[in-house]
């Protein structure tokens, strides 16, 4: 059977944008694209991009790390705020963290009740198995939560990009008080030791919410810089596996650890010293809707 015949539109298409441009949608052998010049295309993308720098450079909220709690983050406080500019800052070029396998190395994703909330919410099929559900693979929970994500049209995403330091103003008081992110490319971030003067760019925001996950080769980011500026004591450092006590621990304790700088996800265990509690994402998803409504508390005090 003929592709054309069943899915495809066989004929000539005339495409109306900015002048008449000749296109053919033919797959008998004369697809035809429209004319392009090299120049436009990397042109298209710097406009964007750089736009985004200049535009986000002052956000109401930047999200560090959009691994399962920084999306829930995101999702939670941009689409009930769609007036707030949220940022997310993510250090991989794939965005979803841990989130893309159940654990180990198998695809489902256990989420214990009632966190399910989300999933109908996001409308993300799942199994019921009584005090928890499963999604049929984690990637499905992740890609359809980026992609809400990122159909809003006040977050911007910036992949690719480390968070290296944090702002750090005084207020009235004399109180110190995170008012920002110290960016840089992630290639650049890695390549310190070996140039040098790779000066970074910023963000302020009046809130920002850091989700970086426990401590590993680019995790726990801002737990460990709030001790090197002595705005904590010391690391809490993460106990071991514990399902029962760390889901609640996490969502319990998502707040505003310093001012400005609202924690969550297995970021929080860090600070904290609470358990982990291994492949069970319903403790991710309730502490970024939790840091999404501290954040909001925040940013109205
Ligand atoms: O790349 C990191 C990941 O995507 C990103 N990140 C880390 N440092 C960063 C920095 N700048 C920008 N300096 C940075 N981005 O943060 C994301 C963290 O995602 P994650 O999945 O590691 O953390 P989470 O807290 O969202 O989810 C934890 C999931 C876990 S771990 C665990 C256990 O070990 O027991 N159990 C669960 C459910």
């Amino acid at each position: 059977m003929s592709l054309t015949a069943v899915e495809a539109p066989a004929t000539t298409l005339k495409l109306v944008g900015k002048g008449d441009v000749d296109v053919a949608e033919d797959y008998e052998g004369s697809y035809r694209f429209a004319p392009i010049e090299e120049a436009q295309v990397t042109r298209a993308m710097i406009k964007r991009y750089f736009n985004t720098m200049y535009e986000r450079a002052v956000s109401d909220v930047v999200i560090v790390g959009a691994g399962s709690a920084g999306l829930s983050c995101a999702y939670t406080l941009a689409s009930r705020r769609p007036d707030l500019k949220v940022t997310i800052i993510e250090a991989s070029v794939a965005p979803g963290g841990g989130a893309w396998l159940g654990g180990q190395l198998m695809t489902a994703m256990v989420i214990r009740k009632p966190a399910d909330r989300f999933l109908r919410e996001l409308g993300v099929p799942y199994e019921d198995e009584g005090a928890f559900v499963v999604v049929k693979h984690a990637a499905l929970f992740t890609a359809t939560l980026l992609s809400k994500v990122l159909a809003l049209p006040n977050v911007a995403l910036m992949n690719a990009t480390t968070v290296e330091d944090l702002i750090v103003h005084h207020d009235f008081q004399g109180q110190q008080r995170v008012a920002g992110v110290v960016t840089n490319w992630t290639l650049v971030a890695l390549n310190h030791d070996t140039q040098s003067c790779m000066d970074p760019a910023t963000i302020t925001a009046p809130v920002v919410v850091s989700t970086t996950g426990h401590d590993g080769p680019s995790g726990a980011f801002s737990t460990k810089r709030l001790v090197t500026m002595g705005l904590t004591k010391g690391l809490g450092n993460m106990r071991g596996l514990d399902m029962n006590r760390a889901e609640p621990a996490i969502v319990n304790g998502t707040r505003e650890v310093v001012p400005g700088l609202v924690m969550a996800g297995m970021e929080l265990a860090e600070h904290d010293g609470s358990n982990r509690m291994g492949p069970t994402f319903g403790g991710m998803i309730a502490s970024g809707i939790k840091a999404a409504q501290e954040a909001l508390r925040v940013l109205d005090a």
